[in-house]
């Protein structure tokens, strides 16, 4: 086994690193306390390449491997996780699911200018009564011969306002239940189309969710992925790959709550001596560093599973599981070692705290990783 990185990662992470500290930084609680969507940031990356990292130079992306991608979205994550959930949905929801199930003529028209930034993409598949229960679209797709009338509201759709390019899972057959699904490439202004409000959330405030709605919605039958009812599949495989993006954006808020403790406890000083030398603070830093080690590993591990071509949906739901789990706790116990500077906005633990907790929740649950890991241990 070899754990050393090669120059590129290294190059890759580095220069994540210094765009995170250097610019990020500099607005990010502005951003999260009024909700302002990270528009220049997002220009910068697609600059920098990592919107497309991951898609074939051919198809004018980086070209980069997964491994980079997770070192990348650690660094960007430390610091504005608002910022790398664009950067996850578009890398490995939109591009992936186009470059790897789309045809030709999908990749020409829809998959370079996503590589290259010049338009983001969103993923629809939640709707108001189908998140965990992916199975049970409300919307439909209904087949009118040379097109699809898409009609029904979908919920909690990353990039759905700063998105042009979306892929919307819709029920076309009911009577085939699964099986009657199709994932659709339809663009946002396409007549028909309309948003909710921007969601005013708990954490991740500065990212851009809303729900969509359709109206008869026309779009034209090529731009179905993959054979007629490979909808829910489609889906599923796709997941596995976002779910190492999350997993990874888990890490960064982990390790970046992480980074922040350490450096306070060796700054502040309690009972005459600086607190880091308190075995009570001392141990805590401990536990964090061994949970966010472990989730590096689970991480890296599923990428690397990816990278060579082998089966990484346990891989990749044990990464996000784990990962997001350890946020919540490493982002906690930050705030704690913080006292009361930890609870207000300046020392950045509070936002990283709020940041963990939706790690447990979109792209499939905490409980729906359980699930999938367990099915893959119980299955004969
Ligand atoms: N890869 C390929 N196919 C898969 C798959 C995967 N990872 N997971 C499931 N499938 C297939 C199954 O093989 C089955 O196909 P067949 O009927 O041809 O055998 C089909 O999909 C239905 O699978 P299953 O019966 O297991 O469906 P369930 O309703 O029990 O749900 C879970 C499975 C819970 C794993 C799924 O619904 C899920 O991941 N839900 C969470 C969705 C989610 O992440 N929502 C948040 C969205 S944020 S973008």
């Amino acid at each position: 086994m070899n754990f050393e990185f090669t120059e590129e990662q290294i190059m890759i992470q580095q220069a994540a690193r210094d765009y995170a500290q250097r610019e990020l930084i500099t607005d990010v609680i502005e951003r999260d306390a009024k909700g302002i969507f990270p528009e220049h940031h997002i220009k910068n990356l697609a600059n920098l390449g990592f919107l497309g990292m991951l898609v074939d130079p051919k198809y004018d992306g980086g070209g980069m491997d997964t491994i980079s991608y997770v070192l990348a979205m650690e660094e960007i994550s430390k610091v504005d996780s608002s910022v790398a959930v664009v950067m996850s949905v578009n890398n490995s929801l939109v591009c992936y699911g186009i470059e790897k199930y789309g045809n030709e003529a999908q990749r020409e028209k829809f998959l370079k200018p996503l590589a290259r930034g010049e338009k983001i993409g969103a993923f629809l598949l939640s709707e108001p009564e189908a998140g965990s229960d992916a199975t049970s679209q409300r919307t439909t797709a209904e087949d009118k011969g040379d097109h699809y009338l898409i009609n029904g509201t979908k919920n909690w759709i990353t990039n759905a306002n700063c998105g042009s390019t979306y892929i919307v899972i819709a029920q076309t057959d009911p009577a085939k239940g699964h099986k009657g699904i199709n994932a659709i490439i339809v663009e946002k202004n396409t007549p028909g189309i309309s948003l909710g409000p921007h969601e005013d959330k708990m954490g991740m405030r500065s990212s851009d969710t809303h729900s969509v709605m359709f109206t008869d919605v026309k779009v034209p039958k090529e731009n179905r992925i993959g054979e007629d009812g490979f909808g829910f599949k489609f889906a599923m495989k796709t997941l596995e790959g976002g779910r190492i993006g999350i997993a990874s954006q888990a890490l960064g808020i982990a390790s970046g709550a992480m980074e922040r403790a350490i450096q306070y406890s060796k700054e502040r000083k309690a009972f005459g001596k600086l607190i880091s030398q308190h075995q009570g603070i001392a141990f805590k830093l401990s536990d964090m560093a061994v949970k966010v080690e472990n989730a590096r590993n689970l991480c890296l591990k599923a990428a690397w599973l990816k990278d060579n071509g082998k089966p990484y949906g346990t891989a990749s739901a044990m990464a996000k599981y784990y990962a997001a789990e350890i946020a919540m706790q490493v982002t906690t116990e930050a705030v704690q070692i913080h006292g009361g500077y930890g609870y207000v906005k300046e020392y950045h633990v509070e936002r990283l705290m709020r940041e963990a907790k939706l790690t447990q929740i979109y792209e499939g649950t905490s409980e729906i990783q359980q699930i999938v890991i367990s099915r893959a241990l119980l299955e004969d």
